[in-house]
């Protein structure tokens, strides 16, 4: 990926996302179809667990949107898709950082018929942890429609109040709706723009931007990998970690210190030029 022009930059800043084409070739994007049916069918190549695994085959409500989080634990080419340097890079220039470290790597797929994802805020999900925020590269890996349940992100809304985590994340009724009540509070009239990219092509999001999906009312999956990169520099803030997700990343805080562990925080890029080394990918 190229270096982010200025005005991309300014764009990101004005709407609090930013479109970008071609991150992801052809190729890659067929691998990463394949690593999907295998992580959610429970087939982790590494031996380890993602953290989160939120829908598996045969045992989840198929109305669900699939999710598994930090699939990269499990996975060799998952990891090497949310480790480019360049897409650490590019979300440290966004978020005004010293460097990237990944947070969390998220495996949505949203089948045919499957339902919403509530509209949140990321950021309001990681108060344990200072700076308080996230920028976020949604890589498509199906060509997305409004109608195909695509995200949705809300121009402008990275400069609303700080609304608190939400429980009604998976297949909400009315999944607009925290996204409505904090649009009434503001005054304004929410711009919901639906992010219709082909695949391989990806949007950036702020952490306080909100955003979120629909039903998939299509015959075609829509599937998308997420890399939700944070500050180099952050740290733990230990009097918060039974709020948002904390306590299922807190695990990884060490007794005497609140600094990062890059065994589970990896930075992907530094501005002087340090990054975690990358464990060996025996199959790629
Ligand atoms: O893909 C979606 O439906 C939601 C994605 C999301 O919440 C995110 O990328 O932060």
């Amino acid at each position: 990926m190229r270096l982010l022009s200025p005005h991309q930059i300014d764009q990101f800043r004005n709407d609090g996302f930013l479109v970008v084409e071609n991150l992801l070739d052809f190729e890659t994007v067929e691998i990463l179809r394949q690593r999907f049916e295998h992580l959610f069918r429970g087939e982790f190549e590494t031996g380890i667990s993602p953290d989160e695994v939120n829908w598996q085959v045969g045992e989840s409500d198929p109305s669900l949107t699939r999710q598994i989080c930090n699939g990269w634990k499990a996975d060799f080419m998952i990891a090497r898709t949310v480790f480019r340097t360049d897409l650490g890079r590019a979300i440290a220039r966004l978020g005004n950082w010293p460097g990237t470290r990944l947070f969390q790597d998220n495996l949505l797929w949203k089948p045919p018929g499957a339902r919403p994802i509530g509209l949140h805020q990321d950021n309001a999900y990681v108060g344990w942890l200072t700076p308080q925020e996230i920028v976020s590269c949604w890589m498509a890996l199906d060509d997305t429609q409004a109608q195909g349940g695509t995200l949705e992100l809300v121009r402008g809304s990275h400069r609303w109040a700080h609304s608190q985590p939400d429980s009604t994340f998976h297949g909400p009724q009315r999944y607009r709706e925290a996204m409505e009540q904090a649009a009434t509070i503001e005054g304004i009239a929410p711009d919901i723009v639906s992010i219709e990219i082909p695949c391989g092509s990806a949007s950036f999001h702020h952490g306080w931007v909100w955003h979120g999906s629909g039903n998939n009312r299509t015959t075609s999956p829509r599937r998308a990998l997420v890399l939700h990169g944070i500050s180099s520099a952050s740290e733990f803030v230990p009097e918060r970690l039974n709020e948002g997700n904390g306590p299922i990343y807190g695990r990884y805080k060490h007794p005497d210190d609140n600094q990062l562990d890059e065994n589970h925080f990896p930075i992907l890029w530094r501005k002087d030029g340090y990054r975690t080394p990358e464990r060996p990918c025996p199959n790629l």
